[in-house]
């Protein structure tokens, strides 16, 4: 407990330090003021993360994004940040960030004390913090490289290493027995989530039916108002330019025997 006090109190100093003027700031409650967001925003992509949480805790933030447009939105992420334009990309105060799961854990650190991930002590917060990097640093990672490879050539058996269907395996079987990936209650891991468990089953990567816990997470999931909100913000007129299902995905099964890198 004393470590998360000091914790604590060094974020906050931290943030004192580095706040954009109080003027344009705006404070939000026991956290430390908020400099002005801007979200740069792809429709239907990663950026929907950070929309979201901003959107479950109430903050204000300017969404910038081409309506129905993705190749106009990827140009005003261009013409904003040319080095690495991806989304999201976050304008926050005066600093330019990539990665929503850092923007994330940045949010809620240093502005939303106790809000949306479990106490730092608590048996949850470990496997919050696993799935808060699981879910782009093995599962969206192994999901794009596999649909990479199957879009070139069907694969005929699973892969000898772990692969899209162990990934999705994984988080199916946490949630036999939590009843979020935060454990307990809904978290921001649920929001990291949510966007490569979608992309698992819309490109045919898995199959659906075999995982009926991430089928009811799902539906909890977008069932959430904030969730509805961001849905009606950031993606007006549904899913544009989706990426073509895979014809086919791996038989599922057990993997093919052999030695691991
Ligand atoms: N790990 C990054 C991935 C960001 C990312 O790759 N975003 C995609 C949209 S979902 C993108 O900008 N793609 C454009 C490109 O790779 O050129 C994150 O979580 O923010």
């Amino acid at each position: 407990m004393t470590i998360e006090l000091n914790r604590r109190a060094g974020l906050a100093a931290l943030a004192s330090l580095a706040a954009a003027p109080a003027a344009a700031a705006a404070t939000q409650g026991e956290g430390s003021p908020l400099p002005p967001i801007t979200i740069y925003h792809l429709e239907g992509r990663r950026s929907e993360r950070v929309v979201w949480l901003m959107e479950e805790l109430g903050f204000p933030y300017k969404l910038e994004f081409k309506r129905g447009d993705l190749m106009g939105s990827m140009a005003l992420i261009k013409a904003f940040s040319p080095i690495v334009p991806m989304a999201p990309t976050v304008k926050y105060g005066d600093q330019v960030l990539v990665e929503s799961g850092a923007i994330m854990e940045l949010i809620l650190n240093r502005h939303a004390p106790g809000k949306l991930q479990p106490d730092f002590a608590s048996t949850d917060y470990p496997h919050y913090l696993m799935w808060m990097h699981f879910a782009e640093g093995s599962l969206a990672a192994r999901l794009f490289s596999d649909y990479r490879a199957w879009m070139q050539q069907p694969p005929t058996e699973r892969s000898r290493l772990v692969d899209s269907e162990a990934v999705v395996e994984f988080a199916e079987d946490f949630l036999k027995t939590h009843a979020w990936f935060g454990g307990a209650a809904f978290s921001a891991a649920d929001i990291m989530m949510a966007f490569p468990l979608r992309v698992a089953t819309e490109l045919n990567l898995v199959e659906t039916s075999q995982f009926p816990k991430v089928a009811a997470w799902k539906t909890r999931i977008e069932g959430r108002p904030a969730y509805q909100r961001m849905l009606a913000k950031a993606r007006p007129d549904g899913m544009i330019g989706a990426l073509k299902p895979l014809p086919q995905h791996a038989p599922s099964g057990p993997r093919a025997p052999g030695a691991v890198r």
